[in-house]
């Protein structure tokens, strides 16, 4: 794995002075169009992040395994200008069905009201300006810049395809460089401030999104570790014969992550660090888990194909395979319900009848050890037997999914059946899951009938014309991150 410094946000080419040459596309002209009839004044920049799908590696970047994922080149942009008069910040959306048009609270109340209830564009754009407040405004008593911005976004939210990740990472750029601040943060500053930004909306992310969002170069896919410390690669795509791609298809079931957290993402986030713990008495994720176990064994911390395979047989927890009750989990792990909940549950909000740690166990193990194997294939051959491979990889990360981390759903389940009967290689849902979209390997030239196959059996697309159908169903090469097709 290569672990190249990371360049300086400064050269991030994410944050464009408007009216260079480059801004071509009608969308950027209409979004500053826009801003000038809105605002009265011209924007200076424009910030720009994509959303991406994730190709396999789900639900394990919290458990600190590396997932590969790509950028899509659905983005949010953001136009924005400073106010010479004061330090409020107006924010529009071009969508006028979105607008906020509210000054923000005054700074000094560091109190930035975020409804944690319901999925709102605005929150996320709340959660940049605290983290960059927070950064470099709390201790300094500096005065922010007042700010006017307008927002215009083509990742559907709710989707898998991390509108919300997006929106945080444009939306800390924004705030970045309206207060002069890039140059003193690298992308991967970026990324973490980020995370922790999108985590005040109520979700407890690892940080796949907000790293392939801003990490991505165009016709890479990202292979990212997090342990012991975040390291991105990025794999250059090989021409392969035939050629392939991934077609992305909405299954236009919205999954509300945020009101839905308790029974779904965090509580996966809650099971998996317990399970983790099991028989280790300690505050621990899988993928420490694995490191500690590959040094007692191995003599050395290695995380490939073969260590995960022998893990899988010695280190998934032995607890009962049904579930198991909050009472039997607690006293799984030996600890009183006092410290259980002040080490598990003082920070978020879980709701379930049955904690299933073994199912959840086997499901990250497994799926870490597909991740591997599936970059091995990408790298390693553009023969149709590495296609197989790779679409065996995700048929069964589907599945795994679907039966041991239960993030699926009908629609999603139809979807790859229906992709897989259309001829694809393989289909997985991507993303969180409980709805959102389905990302399927397809031979480049067979595109138009697989998804004229998906449209004629997907109930949900019987009412769609034309162009709202390439909305929900796309082909997609992997894309530059924030701004990074656009060097300076
Ligand atoms: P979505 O729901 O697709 O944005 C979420 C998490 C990821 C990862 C995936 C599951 C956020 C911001 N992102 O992605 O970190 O855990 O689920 O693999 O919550
Ligand atoms: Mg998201």
């Amino acid at each position: 794995m290569t672990d190249a410094p990371i360049p300086t946000l400064s050269s991030l080419a994410g944050v464009y002075p408007v009216g260079r040459a480059f801004i071509e596309s009608a969308r950027w002209q209409h979004l500053t169009d826009e801003f000038a009839k809105r605002f009265g004044h011209p924007a200076t920049h424009i910030c720009r992040a994509p959303g991406r799908v994730n190709l396999i590696g789900e639900h394990i970047d919290y458990a600190l395994f590396g997932v590969f994922p790509a950028a899509v080149d659905r983005d949010i942009l953001i136009a924005c200008a400073p106010r010479s008069d004061s330090s409020e910040i107006r924010s529009q959306n071009m969508d006028e069905s979105n607008t906020l048009d509210r000054p923000s609270p005054p700074v000094d109340a560091w109190f930035l009201d975020i409804d944690k209830r319901s999925l709102r564009w605005e929150s996320y754009v709340k959660a940049g300006y605290f983290g960059v407040l927070n950064r470099f405004f709390r201790s300094s008593g500096a005065e922010p810049t007042g700010i006017n911005m307008l927002v215009d976004g083509t990742v559907p939210s709710g989707s898998g395809l991390s509108s919300s990740a997006a929106m945080v990472v444009a939306s800390t750029l924004t705030f970045l460089t309206m207060n002069n601040k890039l140059a003193q943060l690298n992308k991967g500053d970026l990324v973490h401030m980020a995370v922790e930004n999108e985590k005040r909306v109520g979700v407890n992310s690892g940080g796949m999104d907000q790293a392939a969002s801003i990490l991505s170069l165009p016709h890479h896919p990202l292979y990212i570790s997090f342990y012991p410390k975040l390291a991105p690669t990025q794999i250059p795509l090989i021409s392969t014969n035939p050629a392939t791609c991934f077609v992305i298809a909405n299954s236009m079931k919205v999954s509300d992550k945020l009101v839905n957290a308790k029974a779904q993402y965090n509580l996966r986030v809650v099971e998996t660090l317990v399970g983790a713990r099991i028989g280790l008495n300690e505050k621990i994720t899988f993928r420490e888990v694995l490191s500690r176990w590959s040094r007692e064994t191995q003599g050395s911390d290695t995380e490939d194909v073969k260590a995960l395979e022998i893990a899988l047989e010695q280190i998934i927890p032995e607890v009962e395979r049904d579930g198991l009750t909050l009472d039997e989990m607690i006293e799984a792990t030996g600890l009183s319900n006092s410290n259980f909940n002040d080490i598990y549950f003082s920070w978020v909000e879980v709701e379930a009848t049955y904690f299933q740690l073994h199912k959840r166990a086997k499901h990250v193990y497994t799926e870490a050890l597909r991740v591997l194997k599936f970059r091995k294939h990408s790298l390693s051959s553009s023969s149709e037997d590495s296609h197989k491979e790779l679409g065996r990889l995700m048929d069964e990360s589907h599945a795994s999914c679907r039966d041991l981390f239960e993030c699926s759903c009908p629609e999603l389940d139809e979807l790859v059946v229906l992709a897989k009967r259309a001829g694809a290689w393989g289909s997985r849902l991507t993303g969180a899951g409980w709805g959102g979209c389905t990302v399927s390997l397809v031979i480049e030239s067979e595109v138009p009938a697989f998804i004229a196959s998906i449209r004629r059996a997907y109930a949900p697309y019987e009412a769609l014309d034309d162009i709202r159908l390439q909305d929900v169903v796309f082909s997609t090469k992997p894309g530059g991150g924030a701004g990074g097709e656009f060097a300076l």
